[in-house]
């Protein structure tokens, strides 16, 4: 029995009060003040040397060719962006999948590149996955069954056995590479559910380093997760790590529930871990965010204000309120259930036609799958649908952009919009959201949002929006239409607030200080050295 198994009940209650405190006092603290620079400070001083692996499927810059060159480009949202401080904070190494045409061109045979390319100061080790490896372990494994399972979308998850065995085969090859780049004692910060399995095998190939994965979706209830047939081997592999972390507690809370009905295991629901075979992982929430001063100066830069009045004169918006959403083009975002209630507002409301067009901006995504095949095909034809029954001249209720976009090029849409909309099914987050508070000036802005994000949690002001009740949502949409700039500017004050002291450096430097404070204890305690 250890020590924490042995203390009296109450003792375990003060000291679990006692670590809320301190969460919510290191909260304020960080919220104040957390910046790119407040972040590198920080892992400088507290890392003292000690090196940090990341790993995540996705590579933050990619290597492509252009017109007969090499040429490269960093990877979009703000997850990245923050962990590129943090890597090139720590010298660090980042292990990824290398996916861009011209990687291995400029990595050679040990898929080891310097990057930033422009200014290095950390080593990419790119993993080249064959065809078959990606779709096993990418799209079988990863995202026609993990993600539909944690995602209550009415997506039924398919379980294949050879993209199981494909999804371990690449978890291993990740787990190698790791256990190669990493000096003794190193952090290894694991990126989300593509990587499950890596911190039970590190553990085992390299027991002297200290391992956190952060769980980007949401964490089903143990009813929907007990019909994984891997469901043991997926929740023990996630048990290697030292730290699991997730947007909400409420996920903490399912995954914690998940462990005690399928594995044998001791709960600590007052410290919020779970110990087995003698090695305890803390289970933790951290609320995700962007870098919302970056994005606030790039939205108010001329330029983007410009930019913005180009869009409107291109697209026809001159005149008109616009409504916009950002998404990929996911079954979980529910798109559809926008445009129908798009429509329903223009039956509702004919006074709005001609006077409000809805701008859909969507990043085709997992395209090999027949379910996001499908949910394309039902978004195009809503939207010609809709169109074909309501244009009037130049005017159309619905604009649907189809591609990728460069960051800088989504700004000037965000900066424009009247409302934004983020109507998901589910979502872990969703950054969409507190990027348009971010990218919305002081004055206004109406943001409506889905209950089954994450983000609502945080951002109270905004317009609650069910995507599974139609009449409401067209309410909600004409709310937004008529709401007064008074009230707009009032709400978005207080979501600016949130979003600029909760961002993505509070969200990093608050994960570092618990992955800090626990590899210090292992250097001390041994705790988890076989
Ligand atoms: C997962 C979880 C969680 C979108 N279109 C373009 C583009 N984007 C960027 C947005 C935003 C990001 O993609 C989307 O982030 P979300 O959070 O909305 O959604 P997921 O991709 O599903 O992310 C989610 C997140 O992980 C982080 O933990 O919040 O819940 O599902 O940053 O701006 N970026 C560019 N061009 C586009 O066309 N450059």
């Amino acid at each position: 029995m250890d020590d924490e198994a042995r203390e009296h009940p109450l003792a375990r209650l003060v000291r679990a009060a006692e670590r809320a405190a301190e969460r919510a006092r290191r909260t304020e603290d960080l919220g104040r003040s957390a910046t790119r620079d407040t972040l590198r400070e920080f892992v400088e001083q507290r890392f003292k040397g000690r090196k940090l692996v990341l790993a995540s499927n996705r590579e933050p810059y990619v290597h492509a060719w252009k017109g007969g060159a090499i040429t490269w480009f960093r990877a979009a949202g703000g997850m990245s962006i923050a962990l590129d401080s943090m890597a090139s904070a720590c010298g660090a190494a980042w292990v990824c999948h290398g996916s861009g045409d011209a990687d291995f061109a400029v990595a050679g045979g040990s898929g080891r590149v310097r990057v930033p390319p422009d200014r290095p100061t950390y080593t990419l080790r790119r993993l080249a996955l064959s065809r078959a490896e990606e779709r096993g372990y990418y799209d079988g494994f990863s995202n026609a069954a993990l993600w539909p399972l944690c995602h209550v979308s009415y997506v039924r998850p398919r379980f294949h056995h050879p993209d199981w065995l494909t999804y371990q085969a690449v978890n291993a090859r990740f787990a190698e590479a790791i256990a190669e780049e990493a000096p003794p004692g190193a952090v290894v910060f694991l990126q989300d559910y593509h990587l499950a399995l890596v911190g039970r095998l590190l553990k085992r190939l390299r027991p002297d380093l200290t391992s956190v994965l952060f769980w980007h979706i949401p964490w089903p209830n143990p009813e929907i997760f007990r019909i994984c047939p891997y469901k043991e081997e997926v929740l023990d592999g996630l048990l290697g790590n030292d730290i699991l972390g997730f947007h909400l507690r409420y996920h903490a809370d399912n995954f914690m529930e998940t462990v005690g009905l399928e594995l044998e295991s001791q709960l600590d629901w007052d410290g919020l871990s779970v110990a087995r075979g003698g090695h305890r992982t803390r289970v933790r929430s951290y609320p995700i965010s962007v870098d919302f001063d970056a994005i606030r100066r790039q939205a108010d830069a001329p330029a983007a204000g410009e930019a913005a009045r180009v869009l409107r004169r291109v697209h026809g918006l001159e005149d008109l309120k616009v409504g916009l959403g950002v998404d990929r083009l996911d079954y979980t975002k529910g798109i559809p259930e926008r445009l129908e209630a798009l429509g329903r507002l223009f039956e509702a409301r004919p006074e709005w036609q001609g006077r409000f067009t809805f701008v859909q901006i969507g990043v085709p995504s997992r395209t090999h799958l027949e379910d996001y095949q499908a949910v394309v095909a039902d978004i195009e034809r809503r939207c010609e649908e809709l169109n074909a029954r309501l244009a009037q001249g130049r005017w159309k209720p619905v604009l649907l952009l189809k591609g990728h976009q460069d960051f800088d090029a989504l700004v000037p849409w965000y900066r424009l919009a009247d409302l934004c909309v983020v109507s998901s099914l589910h979502d872990g987050m969703n950054l969409v959201a507190k990027e348009y508070v971010a990218a919305s000036g002081e004055n206004g802005g109406v943001l409506l949002l889905s209950p089954f994000t994450g983000a609502a949690r945080e951002l109270e002001q905004a317009l609650s929006v069910n995507p599974y009740d139609i009449e409401s949502f067209a309410q909600a949409f004409a709310r937004a239409l008529d709401m007064p700039l008074e009230e707009q500017a009032a709400r978005m004050r207080r979501m600016r607030s949130r979003v600029s002291t909760r961002n993505i450096y509070a969200w990093a430097e608050d994960l570092c200080r618990d992955v800090v404070d626990l590899a210090e204890n292992h250097d001390l305690e041994g705790e988890t050295k076989p």
